[in-house]
């Protein structure tokens, strides 16, 4: 499952900062090629600490995480919708991701202009404005989808569908200044500008200075600006949240690996994501829970405290779930 984010934004908020630290972040994440296939264009490992202990116990050496792409989606701007900036360019890049995320701007500098030339004088007015200009573009951009799919239904009643933009879930990505990482008083009025959606608090520029730092450094760095988690972390998942989302994980001598499903798939379907044969000739499921592994530390130990389970067709797929289908083609 391939799951892609779109980074939009008014300019001068952040997204571009954003975008290379969060590609930043994923090299790091795992040993896994990560890619950027266009200047714009990244795909970032899903940072998973249990695929690193799996990795151990089964003695391998390979570890492919799940992948979440992102795009950095400039040209969205006031007036995009009537052809200004770079037009309806960036409708094409939005319609073919899962989720938006959307980043709003929340810091004071004065020495890098806000998209409407207008001073930084009060941060809570200024993003809620900020936003409804975003949404708005997206509002009229699906305006207009919407006339054109009626011209084109009343010639092929069945004709295919275009996706609505404004149908896309959001998550909200306030890029604030170091005090406002820990402001909950600021981040609660930002949250309730948005909600239901998901809002998450990050600051680019610290983000952008990590690039150079390992893993535990990072993690240092961040926790003496009273941070828990960087901003790759945060976002996959808030979005994993949003779009109902969950893993899980195959292990063995080959490789260990994370898989990326919806919630509520059943077993067939979890195999499907491997390979369409494996839900095809789908027998059964052998799954143990991940945190039975971990604590008894072997496959045999999980099965010897009758902990390894056959599950079959109806089987729901946990989050956690270890397994290896049984399937006959
Ligand atoms: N002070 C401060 N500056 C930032 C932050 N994030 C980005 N910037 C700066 O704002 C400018 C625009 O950032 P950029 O990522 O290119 O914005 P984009 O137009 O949304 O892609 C750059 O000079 C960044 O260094 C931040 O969190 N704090
Ligand atoms: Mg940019």
């Amino acid at each position: 499952m391939n799951i892609k984010i779109g980074i939009v934004g008014l300019p001068n908020v952040g997204k571009s900062t954003l975008f290379n630290a969060l590609t930043n972040a994923g090299a790091l994440a795992a040993n896994y090629p990560f890619a950027t296939i266009e200047p714009n264009v990244g795909i970032v490992p899903v940072p998973d600490e249990r695929l690193d202990v799996l990795a151990k116990m089964y003695e391998t050496n390979k570890v492919v995480p799940a992948t979440v792409e992102f795009v950095d989606i400039a040209g969205l701007v006031q007036g995009a919708s009537k052809g200004e900036g770079l037009g309806n360019k960036f409708l094409a890049h939005i319609r073919e991701c899962q989720a938006i995320c959307h980043v709003v701007r929340a810091f004071k500098n004065d020495d890098i202009v806000r998209a409407d030339n207008k001073p930084e004088d009060n941060i809570l007015k200024q993003a809620g404005d900020d936003i409804d200009i975003i949404n708005l573009e997206l509002q009229l951009a699906d305006e207009e989808t919407k006339a054109k799919i009626e011209a084109k239904r009343k010639k092929d009643p069945n004709d295919e569908n275009i996706p609505f933009l404004t149908d896309k879930p959001v998550i909200y990505m306030f890029n604030v200044d170091e005090s406002g990482l820990t402001d909950t008083d600021l981040q609660n009025k930002l949250k309730d500008l948005v909600k239901p959606a998901e809002a998450i608090f990050v600051n680019a520029k610290l983000e952008e200075e990590m690039s150079g730092m390992n893993r535990n450094e990072r993690k240092e760095f961040l926790e003496s600006y009273g941070v828990k988690e960087d901003a790759l972390g945060e976002l996959i998942k808030a979005a994993y949240k949003t779009l109902g989302l969950q893993s899980f994980l195959t292990a063995g001598k080959k490789e260990c690996r994370a898989w990326t499903i919806k919630k509520g798939s059943t077993a067939p379907k979890a195999a499907g994501t491997i390979h369409t044969d494996f839900e095809r000739g789908f027998i059964a499921a052998q799954i143990c829970n991940y945190d039975d592994l971990k604590e008894l530390g072997s496959e045999q130990a999980v099965k010897a405290a009758g902990k390894l389970r056959l599950e079959g067709k109806t089987y729901i797929m946990q989050d956690g779930d270890v397994v290896e289908f049984k399937f006959n083609v």
